[in-house]
């Protein structure tokens, strides 16, 4: 007989998901994933200054602010007409500012977010040595604060005794870090979370000799984090759980918009970025070019009011919490009604089809090591590890990238704001493709649509019944016991889901839609 599994709310990630899995003969039948907080912005820049975008759209999410306030800087600088005119530090000091924020991100994913799906924390309750780390974590549990380290996964954890608490050990290193790295956004940002200095026309910021000196020390520590700790605390990760290179494949399509501006073309199709822009379907890794007017958000399975099949340019957020068949305040976004899968994987996948030989070094270098084809790279394993090498390799360029500042040069160009238009921001957040899309009328904001990573990711079944790429992971895997289904919290964190990210709408009046109990 069918056994139905709710997992609701599914912790250690940003925001509040509910999984629920039909499970017959021990194999998952069919999966819903549903955003199941109503919250939002898209609405409150109705009618603004659409200037006020770059700050206030960063308040969707405390993790990728940084990326809000840039998918929203790139539609304006479209909208005004200065795309085309960004000065060289006002791209780079962009790229820092966001390419710090992925070092934090990445990190605080697999530490403090992922790793306890693998690592046992239990391992530091009887430790007897002089680190005062361990001994802090010991005397926290030995007061019974499990708090950060549940849900535990009693059965399932594979590393010895020693590796556990060496593993614990750069968890609680990697919160350090992590402020580290949110201290580097802060140094060209302002201040982070919520970035100041980003905004249309290029970055407020003026670099100079020590900011540009503090910035390389901190990437340089987490450099360090990354090849000492990172890199090596997945690839045992990895060794232990061989068998995640075969779970959680997904709907094996993938889109990247591209990232790290290397000219500032008007064009965001045609735009040169470090990691490049395109769909990879399959294990061809062929990079095809990107069409963005074939976007489109569905909302048949969501509780919004039906609109077809749109372009963001088109969208409409009006909320219907009494839906018949909706199950999600996520929506289904598509591409030329196709599924897509977005992320770090997704843009290791777009740099190694478009032939980035760093990239391909790596990522062969992972397969080699476990004996794997490029099949393997669609799984749960294959998500961690291509998160892993880009923040490797964003670091690396960061303190490439910083040194090319010119103190004393512009950082921002000014623009007319008497405008008519509209514009598109494609970005990658840490968690993916992330676009902005504004329409401007009399100066103001007449329109304003954000599609977000977990969008992609985490949005349910759409007209044609194709279910979203976590709902297509679930499907087909095996389930050793429904009491503790540990196989399906690792698929869904591998992904990185941010619901706060992905749920961003309002009811235009505040009223009470419901209570949620997610205690
Ligand atoms: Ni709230 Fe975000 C990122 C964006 S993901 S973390 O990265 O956009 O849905
Ligand atoms: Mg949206």
């Amino acid at each position: 007989m069918a056994t139905k599994i709710v997992i609701d709310p599914v912790s250690r990630i940003e925001g509040h998901l509910k999984i629920e899995v039909l499970v017959d003969d021990g194999v998952v039948k069919e999966a819903k994933s549903s955003g199941m907080m109503y919250r939002g912005l898209e609405n409150i820049l109705l009618g603004r200054d659409p200037r006020d975008a770059a700050r206030i759209m960063q308040r969707i999410c405390g993790v990728c602010p940084t990326s809000h306030g840039l998918a929203a800087a790139f539609a304006l600088d479209e909208a005004y007409g200065v795309a085309g005119s960004i000065t060289d530090n006002g791209r780079i000091l962009r790229n820092l500012i966001q390419g710090a924020n992925y070092v934090q991100s990445h990190i605080l994913h697999f530490y403090q977010l992922g790793a306890l799906d693998y690592v046992d924390v239990a391992a530091c309750a009887d430790y007897s040595g002089s680190d005062p780390t361990l001994k802090k974590v010991k005397d926290f549990i030995g007061r019974g604060h499990l708090g950060p380290f549940v849900p535990r996964y009693e059965g399932d954890y594979r590393l010895s005794k020693e590796e556990n608490r060496a593993a614990v050990a750069h968890y609680v290193e990697a919160l350090n870090m992590r402020r580290l790295a949110h201290e580097a956004v802060a140094i060209f940002g302002g201040k982070m979370p919520h970035n100041m200095s980003i905004v249309a026309g290029g970055v407020t910021a003026a670099p100079s000799v020590d900011k540009i000196t503090a910035f390389l020390w901190k990437i340089d520590q987490l450099l360090d984090f990354i090849d000492t700790c990172y890199l090596p605390d997945v690839l045992l990760v990895a060794g232990r759980y061989s068998d995640y290179f075969g779970i959680g494949a997904g709907c094996k399509q993938f889109l990247s918009f591209g990232v790290f501006d290397m000219d500032s073309d008007p064009d965001l199709t045609k735009r040169h970025r470090y990691f490049p822009q395109g769909i990879v379907k399959g294990a061809d890794l062929k990079l095809r070019r990107l069409d963005p007017d074939k976007i489109t958000e569905e909302v048949d399975s969501s509780w919004f009011v039906n609109h077809g099949a749109v372009h963001p340019y088109e969208g409409s957020t009006v909320p219907d919490r009494d839906k018949a068949g909706a199950y999600s305040w996520v929506k289904s976004p598509r591409y030329d009604g196709e599924v897509l899968e977005v992320g770090p994987l997704a843009r290791m996948l777009a740099a190694y089809a478009g032939g980035d030989k760093e990239v391909q070094g790596l990522v062969n270098g992972v397969l080699q090591q476990f004996n794997a084809s490029p099949e393997a790279l669609f799984s749960v394993l294959g998500r961690h590890a291509a998160r892993a090498i880009e923040c490797k390799l964003v670091a690396e360029k960061l303190k490439q990238w910083v040194l090319q500042l010119q103190p004393g040069q512009p950082t921002f160009t000014d623009f007319p704001l008497e405008v008519t238009s509209r514009g598109m921001g494609l970005h990658e957040a840490p968690r993916g493709a992330l676009g902005h899309w504004i329409v401007i009328e009399g100066g103001k904001t007449k329109n304003y649509q954000a599609v977000v990573p977990t969008t992609w990711n985490a949005g349910p079944v759409d007209s044609q019944g194709q279910p979203g790429p976590i709902e297509q992971s679930l499907i087909g895997t095996k389930v050793k016991d429904k009491n503790n289904p540990f196989e399906l919290v690792r698929i869904v964190r591998s992904y990185d889901p941010c619901l706060s990210c992905a749920v961003h709408v309002v009811t235009p009046r505040g009223e009470d839609l419901g209570h949620f109990v997610v205690g």
